[in-house]
C-alpha cells in the first residue's frame, strides 16, 4: 500500500483498503505518480459509505451553477413567451437566432470538398492557424512576426490559452502574482485558482461615475510588487463594456514597464468593439511597440461565430527568437499531458478565411454587420430608457459602453426581479448582453429595467 495516504490498521480500515483494493482491480500492484484519495479527514465518510453500501460518491457535493452558462439552463427552463436570454454573450439575429456566418458556410464546403483527413494535429495545433492568427493580432508585418520572436499555440478558444497561460505562469513564475480587473469576467478567477496562481484586483470600474477609475487603476499597478502580471482586456471590457483611452492605454504601458510587470491580454472581441479588427487590437499593438514581452489570449467564438469549436490560440512575445523556441517548448509541454493536441475544425475555418482575401473581406463586412446591429440595439434601448423613465436618470452611459454587453448598475435583487417577473435572463452583477437583444425587445427590456430600478432597492 505504498500508494496510500494514510496507514491501515483497525480491522475497519482492513475493509476499505481490501475494498479499495478491489475497486482497484484487486491485485495492489503499486501504482507509481497515483495516489488513493482517502486521507484522515474524509475517512469516516468513506467508511460510511462502505458500511451501507450506497455510492463513493457521498462526500462530492453539489457544485453551484455556473454564473454565465448556468443562466442559459435557467432560460431553457422557462416556458414563458416573453422569455429573453441577455446572459451569456453570444450573437442573435434580429429575430434571436443563432448565427453562421456565410463566410463560415462558405470556408466549411471548401473543406467538404477537399476531403481533407482528420489526423491528429501536432501539439502546438495547425501552422496556417497559428500563423493566421499571429498575423491577425499584431499585424502581418509586424517585426516580431518577421523576426520569428512569437511563441503560438493554437488552444482550446480563449478560456482554454488563458489556462494554458496559467499552468505556465505557475510553472515558471512561481512567485508572481496576477493583477486582474475589478469587475472582470467571472471565469478569470477560476482559471487562475484552478492553476494554483495567485491573484489580486486591481480598481477599474466606478460606480459614481460608470466609467473607468483610471487614478485607481494606475495607483494598484503601480502598488503591486515588481514583475507581476497584468491581466488586461484587449478591447470590449467584460462585464463593463468601459475601454482606456489610446492616451490612458499609454499610461497603463507607462507603469507596467516602469514596475517591470508583464502585459497578459485577453483578447476575445477583435473585431468586435469597434467593427474593425485594426482599431480592436491597437491596445496589444501599442505594448510589443515599446519591446515590452507580452501575453496574449486570442478567441474566435464571438467574431467568426465559433464558440462551440473551440478555436483560440496563446501568443507570447518575447524578447528574442531562441527564446520564444523555449517558451513554445513548454507550452507544448504543459498542453500534452492536458488535452493532448486542439481540434482541427476551427483552425481550418480561421486558416481558410484569413489566408483567402475574397473570404477575409467578407467577414470584415459580416463583423462590421454583427457589431453595427448591437449598436443599433444599444441606441434603441438608451432611447427607449429616456423616453419611458420620467425620473430624469442619465442613461447616456449605456451609449459610452462598447462590445457586447452593458453594464446596467443593476443590483442583484433587481438582477432578480428582471428574471422573475420580466423572464429577462441576465447575470447577477448586472450585465446584459445586447448581441442577445432585438429592437423589437428593446421596449419591454427598457420597461423591465425601470420597474427594476426604481421599484426594487
Ligand atoms: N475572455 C473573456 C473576456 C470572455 O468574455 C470570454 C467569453 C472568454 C475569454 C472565453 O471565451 P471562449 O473560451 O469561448 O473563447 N465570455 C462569454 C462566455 C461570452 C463565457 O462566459 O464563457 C460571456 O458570456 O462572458
Amino acid at each position: 500500500m505504498a500508494s496510500a495516504a494514510f496507514t491501515v490498521s483497525s480491522p475497519a480500515a482492513s475493509a476499505v483498503a481490501a475494498r479499495s483494493k478491489v475497486l482497484r482491480g484487486g491485485k495492489g500492484e503499486a501504482r507509481t505518480g497515483c495516489r488513493v484519495g482517502i486521507t484522515r479527514k474524509n475517512f469516516s465518510r468513506v467508511m460510511m459509505a462502505v458500511a451501507v453500501d450506497i455510492s463513493r460518491f457521498e462526500g462530492v457535493p453539489m457544485a453551484p451553477p455556473d454564473p454565465i452558462l448556468g443562466v442559459s439552463e435557467a432560460f431553457r427552463a422557462d416556458k414563458n413567451d416573453l422569455k429573453l436570454n441577455l446572459g451569456v454573450g453570444a450573437y442573435r439575429t434580429e429575430e434571436l437566432q443563432p448565427y453562421v456566418l456565410n463566410v463560415v458556410k462558405k470556408a466549411e464546403n471548401l473543406m467538404l470538398e477537399k476531403g481533407e483527413n482528420k489526423e491528429y494535429l501536432p501539439i502546438e495545433g495547425l501552422a496556417a492557424f497559428n500563423k493566421a492568427t499571429a498575423e491577425l493580432l499584431f499585424g502581418a508585418d509586424n517585426p516580431v512576426i518577421k523576426q520569428g520572436r512569437v511563441a503560438t499555440l493554437q488552444s482550446l478558444s480563449g478560456t482554454g490559452s488563458l489556462r494554458l497561460a496559467a499552468a505556465f505562469i505557475q510553472r515558471y513564475f512561481p512567485e508572481a502574482k496576477v493583477l486582474i480587473s475589478s469587475p472582470t469576467w467571472g471565469n478569470h478567477k477560476n482559471i487562475f485558482n484552478d492553476a494554483r496562481v495567485p491573484w489580486s484586483e486591481y480598481r477599474y470600474y466606478d460606480p459614481k461615475t460608470v466609467g473607468l477609475d483610471f487614478e485607481g487603476m494606475i495607483a494598484d499597478i503601480q502598488a503591486a510588487p515588481d514583475g507581476s502580471f497584468v491581466l488586461l482586456h484587449g478591447c470590449a471590457h467584460n462585464p463593463t463594456g468601459i475601454d482606456p483611452t489610446p492616451e490612458q492605454w499609454e499610461k497603463i504601458a507607462d507603469v507596467i514597464q516602469e514596475k517591470k510587470h508583464m502585459p497578459f491580454f485577453d483578447v476575445a472581441y477583435q473585431g468586435f468593439a469597434s467593427g474593425s479588427l485594426d482599431e480592436d487590437a491597437s491596445s496589444v499593438r501599442l505594448f510589443v511597440e515599446r519591446g515590452l514581452e507580452v501575453f496574449v489570449a486570442q478567441s474566435y467564438s464571438k467574431n467568426l461565430g465559433l464558440y462551440a469549436e473551440r478555436i483560440g490560440a496563446i501568443n507570447v512575445v518575447c524578447s528574442a527568437p531562441e527564446v520564444a523556441n523555449r517558451v513554445k517548448s513548454q507550452l507544448k509541454r504543459l498542453a500534452r499531458p492536458m488535452y493532448s493536441n486542439p481540434p482541427i475544425h476551427g483552425a481550418r475555418i480561421v486558416a481558410n478565411v484569413v489566408g483567402d482575401p475574397a473570404m477575409f473581406g467578407e467577414w470584415k463586412q459580416e463583423m462590421e454587420e454583427m457589431a453595427g446591429r448591437i449598436k443599433n440595439v444599444r441606441q434603441k434601448l438608451y432611447d427607449s430608457l429616456s423616453a419611458k423613465d420620467k425620473s430624469g436618470k442619465d442613461w447616456s452611459f449605456i451609449l459610452r459602453q462598447i462590445g457586447m454587453f452593458s453594464y446596467t448598475g443593476l443590483n442583484k435583487t433587481q438582477s432578480d426581479n428582471m428574471t422573475d417577473k420580466w423572464h429577462i435572463y441576465m447575470t447577477k452583477d448586472g450585465r446584459i448582453s445586447l448581441a442577445g437583444l432585438s429592437l423589437a425587445k428593446c421596449e419591454y427590456l427598457a420597461d423591465a429595467i425601470i420597474d427594476s430600478f426604481h421599484n426594487v432597492s
